[in-house]
């Protein structure tokens, strides 16, 4: 057994756990019942993927890429959808001509890019697999910018430790949603700030005008409707301190896989 590649094991014993929990196929996508023992399943093998992970995958390795014939249907879309805050709002009724996308913090130069400025740079396109905690996975292809080059000509200072996406849906009026990445994933080839899937312009659902894709992670890390990106030295003074809206609810701030 020394050429079975432990992640494969691991995943096999994930995917053997969920089956055993009731797979259904739904919007063309594999689903599996959202009920308390698949999540309970699912954080325990988060618990098991951090530490795995760190041990396993050197900082630059790439998470499986797809073909055009595996693209799913019918990617579902979760979390906020339609957000209603009134920021956004009138962001989407001009076509997001105003909005733009702030990298500040601990950074040398602070950069304000407009959605075409993000266009006209270096491009990557990708055919990842999103895996989202409720037990569902769909695979999308992604267009977007890579986030390296971005954060390279921001200049990070050297107290720099995480990267913040702040987003511009409140869920529902609470808390505004957020998420953050260490310096290994803010320099990975494959995050990039997607502006289009499939061909097509993000759309509202999918996280208009752009989200971050970061492929090694769950789907809460995928941050959907960026307004800015905030270099930090540390997650403690944001939000609830956990350095992500779901994971100051609970879930694992590294979010693996
Ligand atoms: N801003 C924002 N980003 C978000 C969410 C959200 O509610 N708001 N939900 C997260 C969750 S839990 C998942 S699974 C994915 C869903 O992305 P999708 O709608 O493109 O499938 O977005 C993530 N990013
Ligand atoms: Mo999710």
């Amino acid at each position: 057994m020394s050429d079975v590649n432990p992640m494969d094991t691991r995943r096999f014993w994930l995917r053997a756990a969920l089956a055993s929990l009731g797979a259904v196929a739904l919007s063309g996508c594999d689903m599996v019942t959202r009920s308390k023992t698949a999540k309970a399943v699912l954080s325990s093998a988060e618990g098991l993927t951090r530490s795995a992970q760190r041990l396993l995958l050197k900082p630059g390795q790439l998470a499986p890429e797809f073909s055009e014939a595996d693209i799913s249907p019918d990617f579902k879309a979760n979390g906020s959808t339609n957000p209603q805050d009134a920021a956004y709002l009138a962001h989407l009724a001009n076509g997001f001509a105003d909005w733009r996308l702030r990298i500040d913090g601990l950074v040398e130069h602070p950069m304000s890019l407009s959605l075409a400025d993000l266009k006209a740079r270096q491009a990557r396109t990708q055919i990842t697999r999103h895996d989202c905690v409720e037990g569902w996975s769909c695979i999308g292809k992604w267009t977007g910018a890579p986030l390296a080059p971005l954060m390279r000509e921001a200049k990070l200072k050297p107290e720099a430790k995480y990267v913040v996406f702040h987003c511009m849906d409140t869920m529902g009026g609470g808390d505004p949603y957020y998420e953050s990445i260490a310096l290994d994933d803010v320099f990975h080839p494959q995050s990039l700030l997607a502006y289009a899937m499939s061909d097509q312009p993000l759309s509202v659902a999918h996280g208009a005008p752009v989200r971050l894709r970061v492929e090694r992670h769950l789907g809460y890390k995928q941050a959907k409707y960026l307004e800015r990106i905030e270099a930090v030295a540390s997650l403690e003074g944001l939000g609830g301190g956990k350095g992500g809206y779901w994971p100051d609810r609970g879930y694992e701030w590294y979010a693996g896989i």
